[in-house]
């Protein structure tokens, strides 16, 4: 028994706001007054084959009154109450952005910032070199990346990629201060963040040009604030998946903290190191074309990212070192030439995750004008091609769940939520590149856009689970992440805005496999319990793809006048 919406809201204008439920019949939408504004018939039933329940959607698009509301049956059940109105996705929006700050590694968190969420500086000993241990030296910064205190480079660079992508295309969703340290200096808050992650990146980059994959103890801390962590910290061998996104990530920032309008004298000097080291990287790169990849040294249990090919990292840096290349007007044939002999390897371009970054380097080609006027176009046509018939093939996977949402049963992985979220992404760029070719385009836009708020609907609460997956935002948030911090730290709520993996239809820890019966469908497979790292952790990268997606919404809204 259910009535499923998003939490959080709708937007006023939008043609169409969906909720689902598990009954047919009549309801109506009542006001905070329980007045009744809307009544409806709930549509067909859908068998739906990612939570294995009958269920019917409903559409009350025509409500276009701001205010507060919720859905009612026949039967007197309620939904979670809602919000209709102007921008409603500005503050969760701006939390996701927020939580990032609560990671923060090698500074103190004050109160004027963090609330009641305070601690000590943490992690501040020199790290040592992994296997060298006359070599120590300093890396403090960065954000912990998840419910661990380790810092690892690949999702750190997916993180910082979501991230900029997400300011650069949609800058004016950026522009609310957030209350950390820097705000106010001139520069957007989403900038000041990312930059004290890419601080720590380049003290993570040797001299030769090579990059330590991850700075990590030997084993995950106990459940103490990281303050109470005084274990050894390694700097773990360099790989090349770790120098690939790296180069790819400075390079990105390069152009963007030197492109900014807020940029500064600052910023430009900032920017001039970041070139330098994403050069470094890259001449690291072709110095050794061979994969070097990475798994963990027997006994160390922290994350070891592992992956089987770097051809995707590779791809992402020749991407962004051509985009930056072409941007300071100068030769970009050297980049075109590796990034034409990945490609022709046949490797996929529709993902933004840190397994495969191959998304990134279409986002890049597919979004800055300076390469447009250099690369070659067949290079261009094949990333179009590529991402809009990914986005023709996530807008049918939407038309068959009762979600309307582009998930198959089989996608339900150990942070789910990022392939929800990522596809979201997706879906955007296939917007934009939809809106630059004319013909018969809108339907097709208003097709990919319907799957875009489904998909946020979805991680609001529109879900079997009637979680709202983001801390503190929704009737019903999920409240039990699987995050030290909030274990240790003796504060009922967890902070606000942190997005958790979800369901997962092959629950990886001991909890949640003992729970969860086997054959459960996988939108089912979720609990918000904090033991359960496999279903509700957060991280820094699950936050950040979300945030694209509403830095994507909220400025849809703007163009078509709602605010
Ligand atoms: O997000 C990662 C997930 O896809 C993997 O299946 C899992 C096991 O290797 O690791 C996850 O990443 C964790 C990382 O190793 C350490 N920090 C927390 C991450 C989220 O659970
Ligand atoms: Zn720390």
């Amino acid at each position: 028994m259910a009535i499923m919406v998003n939490q959080v809201g709708y937007e006023a204008d939008a043609a169409s706001k969906k909720a689902v439920a598990s009954q047919p019949g009549g309801y109506v939408l009542k006001n905070a007054a329980g007045e009744a504004i809307w009544q409806g018939q709930a549509g067909d039933a859908v068998q739906d084959p990612l939570c294995g329940e009958t269920l019917y959607p409903l559409d009350f698009g025509s409500v276009q009154t701001a205010g507060k509301y919720y859905l009612e049956n026949g039967a007197g059940e309620c939904s979670d109450t809602f919000e209709i109105g102007k921008d409603v996705l500005a503050g969760v929006h701006n939390a996701m952005v927020k939580a990032l700050y609560f990671q923060r590694c090698g500074c103190a968190l004050e109160e004027k910032y963090a609330g009641p969420y305070t601690h000590a500086a943490c992690h501040m000993a020199d790290c040592q070199v992994y296997g060298e241990p006359e070599h120590s030296f300093e890396a403090r910064g960065g954000w912990h990346d998840a419910g661990d205190y380790g810092r690892y480079i690949t999702p750190a660079a997916v993180t910082i990629g979501h991230l900029l992508y997400a300011y650069w295309l949609n800058t004016m969703a950026f522009r609310e201060p957030l209350n950390i340290p820097e705000s106010g200096n001139g520069v957007p808050d989403v900038l000041n963040e990312c930059r004290y992650e890419l601080e720590w990146m380049l003290k993570m980059q040797r001299e030769d040009g090579g990059v330590y994959h991850k700075l990590t103890a030997w084993r995950h801390a106990d459940f103490i604030m990281p303050e109470e962590d005084q274990d050894l910290f390694y700097a773990y061998p360099v790989s090349s998946l770790a120098v690939a996104d790296f180069c790819a990530c400075m390079a990105l920032a390069a152009r963007v903290y030197r492109g900014s309008s807020a940029s500064g004298r600052e910023e430009k000097e900032f920017s001039l190191q970041l070139e330098a080291a994403a050069r470094r990287a890259w001449k690291w790169l072709m110095e050794h074309p061979e994969p070097l990849l990475f798994t963990n040294p027997e006994g160390s249990n922290t994350g070891d990212y592992r992956d089987t090919t770097d051809a995707d990292e590779r791809l992402w840096a020749a991407a962004e070192m051509m985009c930056l290349a072409a941007w300071l007007r100068e030769d970009t044939r050297e980049y075109e030439d590796e990034l034409r002999r990945i490609l022709d390897t046949g490797l996929e371009v529709t993902d933004f995750g840190w397994t495969d970054v191959a998304g990134f380097a279409a986002m890049a080609v597919l979004t800055d004008a300076s390469v447009k006027k250099t690369v070659g176009e067949d290079i261009l046509q094949r990333f179009r091609k590529a991402v809009l018939a990914e986005a023709d093939r996530l807008a049918e996977l939407g038309e068959q769940n009762a979600f309307g949402m582009a998930m198959g049963a089989g996608d339900f992985c150990w942070g789910s939520n990022m392939v929800v979220t990522n596809r979201g992404i997706l879906l955007a760029l296939a917007c934009r590149i939809a809106q630059a070719q004319s013909g018969e385009t809108d339907s097709r836009i208003a097709r990919y856009e319907e799957v875009i708020q489904a998909q946020i609907d979805y991680l609001l609460g529109k879900n079997i689970t009637g979680y709202s997956f983001v801390t503190g935002f929704g009737d019903h948030a999920y409240r039990h992440p699987h995050l030290r911090t909030t274990a240790a730290d003796g504060i009922d709520d967890p902070m606000a805005g942190w997005v958790a993996g979800g369901p997962n239809g092959k629950p990886g820890d001991e909890l949640a496999i003992r729970m969860i019966p086997k054959g459960t469908p996988p939108m089912k497979c979720y609990l918000d319990r904090e033991e359960c790292y496999s279903l509700n952790e957060m991280t820094i990268y699950w936050n950040s793809s979300a945030v694209f997606v509403t830095a994507y919404l909220r400025c849809r809204a703007w163009e078509e006048g709602r605010v």
